[in-house]
């Protein structure tokens, strides 16, 4: 028996094809009032209804919402000296990659005297969730807090929900301390998106909020964006991989980066696209193989049962297929990498050739984590500085430069029938 369920690309039907883009379909109604719920509990009791979330969902009692510099610094003491190493390199290269990222653009003379420029200017406050409960994920607070620290954010708060002893994990802790942040809020889920986005006595009100989560986190930041007027970064959705491998590939790393996707979750998908059947069928055997070897197999297999292969003639065929599903993660496990880079026009984060897993990208080459899913690789970027700062724009006009720019704005005045904005310029020029 196979794992991976296997279409054969030219016997597709639109129809199929459609469903086989389509990603797990919305949450349910259900998830929407209860999040509508907790954000108006949070919006009119403040840190009552955090205290009372905590209770209830982390079976915690608070009496203060957050930790202090010198509790983070206990906890991220506790750690070993090997993981702490792992954590600062990690940080090291996510610090290298995104500070090229800061580039200053040069101004320009649209005409003689006319110049317009453009500058970034940090996000004052951002808000930063790091997800706790079955996964601990300390690499997300530094894909997140580094770029934060490199725009220059004034204010960066992170919530991160409180173990059962009321403290958090000493990873996290640590990478805290790395990104010099010194607070840390208690808070989780839906609760924490909403304390972020309203503020309350303990939390500061934020402008974007990022970061992953389940359902109820990622229901609460598309809700307050619609009603609290705070952005954030990108609508998320479950994790999901794409490996395109043809006879070159081989088939054991290929099943371990589907796998890598997989023990994300059990709603996570990890596609193979592939020219050679030979290759699906070592795929096959390597799958069944490894998931017995994992701790996290249960979840891993029912990933897998939502997963599928796909068989295509060509390396151009798997391009096609690949752009138009969209992958968050695109792995390219082929000695042809070179040739196909042009051709990739949607995608969350690439990753080339036979030695490169994802994995390092998750954790440590330098690039972000955080990125589109859902086929949202086809308008968003993955998180960077960009998502840190906006963008203003400036200009200064001359004499010189009025005299030449100011006729063409009278006349566009004039047609869109603006009067006042004709006299602005035309006060200027007499
Ligand atoms: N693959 C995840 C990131 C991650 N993996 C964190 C391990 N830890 C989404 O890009
Ligand atoms: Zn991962």
């Amino acid at each position: 028996m196979s794992i991976l369920k296997t279409y054969d690309y030219y016997l597709l039907e639109e129809r199929e094809y459609e469903q086989l883009l389509t990603r797990n379909a919305d949450p349910s109604q259900a998830v929407h009032h209860v999040v509508m719920e907790i954000i108006n509990d949070v919006k009119t009791d403040g840190d009552a209804a955090l205290r009372a979330y905590a209770q209830k969902l982390d079976r915690v009692q608070l009496e203060r919402l957050f930790l202090t510099a010198d509790e983070i610094a206990a906890l991220a003491s506790s750690i070993g000296r090997e993981q702490q190493r792992a954590l600062e390199i990690a940080f090291a290269n996510i610090y290298r990659f995104h500070e090229t990222q800061l580039r200053k653009e040069r101004s320009i003379e649209t005409m003689p005297g006319v110049k317009c420029w453009r500058e970034p200017r940090p996000i004052e406050k951002v808000g930063l969730y790091i997800p706790g409960g079955s996964a601990v994920l300390p690499s997300t607070l530094l894909m997140l807090g580094v770029p934060a620290r490199i725009a220059g954010c004034k204010e960066i708060v992170v919530c991160s929900p409180p173990q059962a002893d009321g403290k958090i994990n000493g990873y996290v802790a640590y990478c805290l301390q790395l990104l010099k942040i010194d607070r840390v809020y208690l808070v989780g889920g839906a609760q924490a998106v909403a304390a972020m986005a309203y503020g309350t006595p303990s939390v500061p009100r934020v402008d974007k909020i990022f970061g992953p989560g389940n359902q109820y986190v990622t229901k609460a930041k598309s809700l307050v964006q619609a009603l609290a007027g705070v952005s954030i970064d990108m609508p998320a959705g479950p994790s999901e991989v794409l490996v395109i491998a043809d006879g070159s590939a081989n088939p054991e790393y290929v099943a371990a980066d589907l796998l890598a996707q997989a023990e994300h979750g059990a709603d996570s998908q990890a596609i193979l696209v592939s020219t050679d059947q030979r290759l699906i069928d070592g795929v096959q055997t390597a799958l069944e193989d490894q998931l017995t070897q994992l701790p996290r197999a249960a979840v891993a297999a029912k990933a897998l049962a939502n997963s599928y292969a796909v068989l295509c003639d060509n390396l151009n065929e798997a391009i096609t297929f690949s752009n138009r599903y969209a992958p968050e993660h695109l792995i390219i496990e082929t000695d042809e990498w070179q040739s196909l880079l042009r051709k990739i026009s949607n995608a969350g984060s690439v990753f080339v050739g036979h030695l490169t897993p994802e994995s390092a990208g998750d954790y440590a080459s330098g690039t972000n984590h955080t990125l589109p899913t859902s086929g949202y690789a086809r308008s968003y970027s993955g998180v960077s500085v960009d998502a840190f700062v906006k963008k203003i724009t400036f200009q200064h006009i001359t004499a010189e430069g009025l005299r030449n720019i100011g006729p063409t704005v009278e006349v566009l005045a004039e047609l869109e029938g603006l009067q006042a904005h004709k006299n602005a310029v035309s006060l200027r020029l007499r």
